[in-house]
């Protein structure tokens, strides 16, 4: 899908600088921020010494490496997203998660304790419903490309290991007895692969030699030839097979063959570029998920680009990821520090210099929306707890894809941060879950459609496992389709709609009006068992279930509206109707967690899962104070703690309550308390899902389009009172660019992708400001009230400027 309507390419779309009147085009430079390198720059002043902590990652979505820029010996370890253990193949006992014969028995047993008894312990659900999963897998790393660096003992001067967010490439150089070395790495999508240049400012400089490592939970078969290795083989777990190829291009010097076979050996070379590609025979699709030769797959990558010089590699990639990365801009007063990264985290906040902190903050901003390029990208799997880097054979919570709150919060920027594209991992994953999930469905439930529980992996695993505190969640089908739909209301895209969103919405949506059932006291549709992730005991009618399945009723009914499938969605009004909606204010004046009033006032619990209606579900709006109130309450409680996660979680949900010196004070907190030298989020361990969370959360912070309004700066918090941002996406397909002064906005333009009648929402419109569309039709308004409605056309800039304040 090709991305449409960023501001400036939809300014050039529109005659560009050609049509718009000079003062206009010198107001948009102006918005632009200094993106001097260094303000986009990671930086390390030290090789790493430990992966998780300090390693830099790159990746293509299905190519991830970390770069730990060791002088003598750098080690590049390396990832191909689809290297997993488990699966089929891995024993005949793999089942995908359902069970035979089926628990529909079992459901209705506990169905019925709960209907007497009103709430049972997780441990003794589990003993019913749970079963121990057999041959999950695990996500492996592929291997390490090892450099062995002749000539480099004794001291270096210089060093710095650095992350190019503007370019996507990290780099090392140091000064080694006179002579200036570097070294850059990057993963190419164009090209499927990892490159590596090493260069000196003299010639001759560089020697080394070069082993490409595997762990040794697989069989190996190595080819190494004077300028090229192969190593190929399949785990011994599931017979997955694997091959990864590097080239070696070697300039001035030579490169030949160990003597041993194993290794290259590069001597006196002026500069040398590696390249290295890597593959499965994964393929997407259930029951055997197996595709085609790995080997091939690597040839023909290294063919395609066998006359491509460094250069060229180099150009493509920076064309390729800054067609993604450049579309937002954001300026919130940060100024180069001087500081390498782990020092401005360490320095944070205590350092007197805001606009130091500013700096980590942007940082942060850019640096989840390109690791989100990075670890998702169309043609491969979707970003899983750790993105796409992972250096063991067994990582936290086998590094899969959770459904509670995990793999949906890693798309949370995706959207609005104007990265729409790398949500087609995401929707090739759903949809290729399906199959399995009509077992699920069946077994567990008797019911049409599809669902899965907590976890799930790349075979497919839709069932249960056996973790009392987290096994049981089928309203997960809920929160994925959600984002189907999210998809079309940012883009407008119907065939998209209609194609794809639709059609798994209403097989979801079948799932629920099966599944769910009429309390005999309320006559209301409940969903039982229901259990509010990882807390409290198992319930009828938990506030999240509740407000998943209105989140998924409510979209499907109203994409079928859209769509002309009126019987269609006049049967799903009538359930959503009929069904209990979750929300409920209880004895504290909280939004309730269950249905029954047991919330506990001191539970600092991390899920904040009934705050689900308030974000990311839109079912509590900013019109309704009552329930922003008890959902507040709800928020004081819990406090600001938690993992990673859940204090990206609160920056949104504080945004949302238009809190921007409370979402801010979590920004720092989790800067503080959950990030790593290197930036990654950490639950801990390190885990991924918190940065794409507070990504998104501070973009919400400064734009929101939940309801029938667009509202601009909602939660602008005093440390940001001087910014602008430029391409922010807002539903109903509109970029948004904006620039405000002493906290109040002072310019704006939305550019419009389709025709639409829209309200905004700010304080700019309270006081004297012009109008102007594509910049003809100026008009002077008088000031009155913050909701403007507009009448707009497609593909046209709309403008509006402060008469009160100068932008400029
Ligand atoms: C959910 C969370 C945990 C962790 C795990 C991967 O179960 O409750 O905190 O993030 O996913």
């Amino acid at each position: 899908m090709e991305r449409k309507s960023t501001s400036f390419q939809a300014l050039q779309r529109l005659g560009g600088a050609g049509r718009l009147p000079v003062l206009s085009l010198l107001l948009w430079l102006s918005l632009l921020p200094a993106q001097a390198s260094e303000l986009l720059q990671l930086r390390f002043d030290e090789p790493s010494s430990d992966w998780e902590r300090e390693s830099l990652p790159i990746g293509n979505g299905a190519l991830g490496a970390t770069v730990q820029g060791g002088v003598e010996r750098d080690r590049l370890q390396f990832n191909e997203k689809t290297l997993w253990t488990g699966g089929p193949g891995a024993g005949e006992a793999y089942d995908y998660g359902v069970p035979e014969p089926s628990y529909t028995d079992r459901l209705a047993e506990v169905r019925q304790q709960l209907r007497e008894e009103g709430a049972l312990d997780p441990e003794r659900v589990v003993k019913q419903l749970g079963r121990a999963a057999r041959h999950y897998g695990n996500y492996q790393s592929f291997g390490a490309l090892v450099f062995d660096h002749r000539g480099l003992d004794g001291a270096v001067s210089g060093y710095r290991r650095l992350l190019d967010l503007e370019q996507g490439e990290a780099s090392v150089r140091f000064e080694h007895q006179g002579v200036q070395y570097r070294r850059d790495y990057f993963v190419s999508y164009p090209d499927q692969m990892v490159v590596v240049r090493l260069s000196a400012d003299q010639p001759g400089k560089i020697a080394f030699d070069l082993a490409l490592e595997v762990p040794d939970n697989r069989s190996v078969a190595r080819r190494v030839q004077d300028d090229q290795m192969r190593v190929v083989g399949a785990l011994k777990d599931n017979g997955l097979r694997y091959a990864t190829r590097l080239d070696v291009q070697v300039e001035g010097g030579e490169s030949s063959a160990s003597e041993n076979g194993h290794q290259l050996e590069v001597r006196e070379a002026d500069a040398v570029t590696v390249r290295l590609t890597a593959a499965t025979d994964y393929r997407l699709a259930y029951p055997d998920y197996r595709g085609d030769s790995p080997e091939p797959q690597v040839d023909t990558r290294m063919k395609r680009a066998a006359n491509l010089d460094f250069q060229q590699l180099r150009e493509r990639h920076r064309q390729d990821y800054q067609h993604l990365f450049q579309r937002v801009s954001l300026d919130i007063g940060q100024e180069a520090s001087g500081k390498s990264t782990p020092a401005l985290l360490s320095d944070y906040s205590d350092s007197n210099r805001p606009e130091e902190d500013r700096l980590l903050e942007s940082l942060y901003f850019q640096f989840g929306r390109y690791l989100l390029i990075s670890s998702s990208r169309a043609g491969s799997l979707p970003a899983n707890l750790q993105g796409v880097w992972n250096n063991s054979r067994t990582p936290p919570w086998n590094a899969d894809y959770h459904a509670n709150i995990n793999l949906q919060m890693n798309y949370w920027p995706a959207e609005i941060t104007n990265l729409a594209e790398t949500t087609g991992p995401l929707f090739d994953f759903v949809d290729a879950l399906v199959a399995p999930g009509r077992q699920s469905a069946q077994k567990f439930f008797g019911a049409r459609g599809w669902t899965l529980f907590l976890n799930t992996n790349v075979w497919g695993f839709t069932g249960v496992i056996d973790w009392p505190t987290a096994f049981w969640q089928p309203e997960a089908n809920a929160w994925l389709a959600q984002h189907y739909y999210e998809h079309y209301l940012f883009n407008r895209d119907r065939k998209f709609l209609a194609e794809r969103a639709y059609p798994l919405m209403l097989e979801t949506a079948h799932f629920w009006l099966d599944a769910l059932v009429e309390d005999p006291q309320t006559g209301k549709l409940i969903v039982t068992p229901s259990y509010s992730p990882e807390h409290g005991d198992f319930t009828e009618a938990a506030a999240m279930s509740q407000q998943l399945v209105y989140d998924l009723l409510r979209n499907t009914r109203n994409a079928a509206r859209e769509l002309g499938e009126d019987k269609v969605a006049r049967q799903i009004h009538e359930a959503l109707q009929a069904l209990d909606p979750g929300l409920r204010i209880g004895s504290w004046g909280q939004l309730q967690e269950w249905r029954e009033d047991r919330d506990d006032p001191e539970s600092d619990h991390r899920h904040v899962s009934h705050l689900f209606a308030l974000h990311p579900g839109r079912q509590i709006s900013l019109e309704q104070p009552e329930l922003l109130s008890a959902a507040r309450t709800s928020l004081e409680a819990r406090g600001d703690g938690g993992t990673g996660w859940a204090q990206a979680w609160k920056i949104n949900l504080w945004a949302r309550l238009k809190d921007g010196e409370r979402a801010h004070k979590l920004l720092s907190d989790q800067l503080r308390d959950s990030t790593l030298p290197n930036l990654w989020d950490t639950h801990p361990p390190f885990q991924i899902d918190g940065n794409f969370g507070a990504t998104a959360g501070m973009a919400e912070m400064l734009l929101q389009s939940h309801g029938d309004a667009i509202h601009l700066l909602p939660a602008l918090p005093s440390a940001w009172s001087e910014g602008s941002v430029s391409g922010l996406r807002a539903r109903g397909d509109f970029t948004l660019n904006m620039k405000w002064k002493d906290g109040r906005l002072v310019w704006f333009e939305v550019v419009s992708g389709e025709p639409a009648e829209i309200a905004l929402v700010s304080t700019l419109f309270e006081s004297d400001f012009t109008q102007e569309v594509s910049g003809e039709d100026i008009v002077k308004v008088e000031g009155r009230n913050s909701r403007r409605r507009v009448s707009m056309q497609g593909d046209k800039v709309y403008r509006f400027q402060s008469a009160l304040t100068a932008a400029d």
